[in-house]
């Protein structure tokens, strides 16, 4: 049995897991039985992986990863160096303190890594966008292994399969000859987070921003702002953090706490996509910014209490044109989120102003017509800073004319009903992103992972160029219930599953395999310092310390 594990090991990356080496096909609820992939412990699958049973030998004395000579990059691309230097110290965790001394290598050994981009244009120290090419080969060969990539981005991502049979004590390892060709089968692969139902420390942010890199995903949709706490500190409104978050020092993102998490992301190949949500989930930016939430009255007086954004005042329009100016400069990425979800009519309706306007406008009693008025002017406003937007499903709902770009976020209903969403709003023209299945703020007894497993954004009734229409999909854990002490665990490696789904092939969906390999990766984030939860009872070789 142990030889044929051992065997087993030949295939790549078997690394964390001398782990699974105990398992004896045990039979797990669902039906799952734990038998090792041929996989190892590779994930998101990549496209095309051939692996050979040819092994090779890697030691961290010898080991290097370079520029190829032929490579467009060279050693002024920080990001590149630094990724290497990341790299290097995850492949040998204990290198560093010996030292790195260049010493002869073996024969049959990988002593050199060359990564080689191959555009002109290698985008170094550009950001990543929605049509970055995260493409790249691997070439896995002794003495010399190839990553080859169009651009930076697709060498981001090609140094995850750098998965190894742990050895002696860390600093040796084993590598199959293997040939890997890979790109994502989804452009916008995302991890959302909620900064106002509780604060997250930067620190908290960045390991997760980690542990999403080594997922493959490439979007951080922050919702930065909402009804509780207002923890963006604005140059321009400085008050708004101020009076509206939770504390307005501590509890406070400043212009260098958010260029350092954009930089930090920017080094992985991650987009940093704001969500600031607006007319409702606002009642934290009238506590900095007068007159801009509207006065519900109770009768005929005023009853102290205010709802959404004011849509019929001048001063909302200058005040918001004024602040999206400020956040289109501060947040590099071309899209911005809009939120435009769970709008409240009731103090709409109390308003006699609101009301009298309602009149004069034709609307009658249908205040879906004045929400769209307001999203209208917001979206100019936003196009005039020369960025797109992501919106959530309401604002598509409600028949607002947006621009051609505009990409519409499902995150409501059952499975029926969000497939009729995708193919409505796909109907329409519209690109989509999808989240229904993927709210991880969820949580339910057993391995709940599976279902958000099965779950495919292009599974719905609708043509080809419908389906060409979806762009991916987020991971979506909203903050009621969760701050710095349960974030990491409740995300991770249930979002490993959404992570799989966008990135690999849509054939990619045994669960079986999928159970083993994700049970390794899994171990590989603990390793890493990621307290990610357990799918089910077992053990990781490096448990969390
Ligand atoms: N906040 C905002 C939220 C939610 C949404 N928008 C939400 C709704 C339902 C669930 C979880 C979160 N907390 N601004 C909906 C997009 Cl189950």
């Amino acid at each position: 049995m142990y030889t044929a594990r051992l065997f087993a090991a030949l295939l790549l990356a078997v690394v964390c897991l001398a782990t699974q080496e105990e398992y004896d096909n045990d039979i797990l609820e669902e039906g799952i039985t734990l038998t090792d992939s041929q996989y190892g412990s590779l994930w998101p699958l990549p496209q095309k992986v051939q692996m050979s049973t040819v092994v090779f030998k890697l030691s961290g004395a010898s080991f290097q990863i370079v520029d190829a000579k032929e490579s467009s990059s060279g050693a002024s691309c920080s990001l590149l160096q630094n990724a290497y230097r990341r790299y290097f110290e995850y492949i040998f965790p204990s290198a560093r303190k010996q030292g790195h001394v260049k010493k002869k290598t073996p024969a049959s050994a990988v002593s050199e890594l060359q990564v080689w981009i191959t555009s002109a244009d290698t985008e170094c120290d550009g950001f990543p966008n929605v049509t970055s090419d995260e493409s790249y080969q691997l070439s896995v060969d002794s003495p010399v292994s190839v990553l080859k990539a169009s651009t930076v981005w697709g060498a981001l991502r090609g140094r995850r399969p750098w998965c190894f049979k742990h050895t002696h004590a860390h600093t040796k390892k084993s590598i199959n000859r293997t040939e890997i060709s890979d790109f994502p089968r989804f452009a916008h692969r995302g991890v959302l987070l909620d900064t106002s139902r509780h604060f997250l420390p930067i620190k908290v942010i960045l390991a997760n921003l980690e542990a999403m890199a080594w997922n493959k995903f490439n979007v951080f949709h922050w919702h930065i702002v909402d009804d509780p706490s207002f923890p963006y500190l604005s140059r321009t409104f400085p008050q708004l953090s101020q009076q509206g978050a939770f504390h307005p020092y501590t509890h406070v993102y400043t212009p260098s706490d958010v260029k350092m998490i954009i930089e930090f992301a920017r080094l992985r190949g991650i987009r940093v996509v704001p969500e600031f949500d607006t007319p409702g989930h606002t009642q934290s930016w009238g506590k900095g910014q007068k007159d801009l939430l509207t006065p519900c009255y109770s009768g005929a007086s005023p009853s102290g209490s205010f709802g959404p954004v004011n849509p019929i005042l001048n001063t909302t329009y200058e005040f918001m044109s004024m602040f999206f100016k400020e956040v289109s400069t501060v947040f590099p990425d071309a899209y911005i989120h809009l939120g435009g979800d769970e709008v409240d009519f009731n103090c709409w309706k109390s308003n006699p102003d609101i009301q009298k306007f309602m009149e004069q406008q034709g609307f009658g009693t249908d205040y879906s017509k004045l929400e769209s008025l307001y999203i209208q002017r917001i979206l100019d406003i936003v196009s005039s800073t020369n960025k797109h937007y992501l919106i959530w499903q309401e604002v598509f709902d409600n028949g607002v004319k947006m621009k051609a770009d505009t990409v519409i976020h499902v995150w409501k209903g059952n499975q029926q009903q969000y497939q009729d969403e995708m193919s409505r709003v796909t109907a329409s023209g519209y690109q989509v992103l999808l989240s229904t299945p993927w709210y991880l703020n969820r949580i339910s007894y057993g391995q709940d992972w599976q279902a958000t497993y099965k779950a495919d954004p292009q599974d719905f009734n609708g043509t080809d160029a419908q389906k060409k229409l979806v762009v991916g999909g987020e991971a979506c854990l909203w903050g009621e219930y969760v701050d710095a002490t349960n974030l990491t665990p409740r995300l991770w490696p249930r979002a490993s599953a959404v992570a799989e789904r966008l990135w690999s092939d849509k054939d990619v969906r045994d669960l079986n395999d999928a159970y083993s390999r994700l049970a390794q990766h899994r171990c590989r984030m603990v390793q890493r310092g990621i307290p990610a939860e357990p799918l089910f009872s077992g053990y990781c070789a490096y448990e969390y310390k």
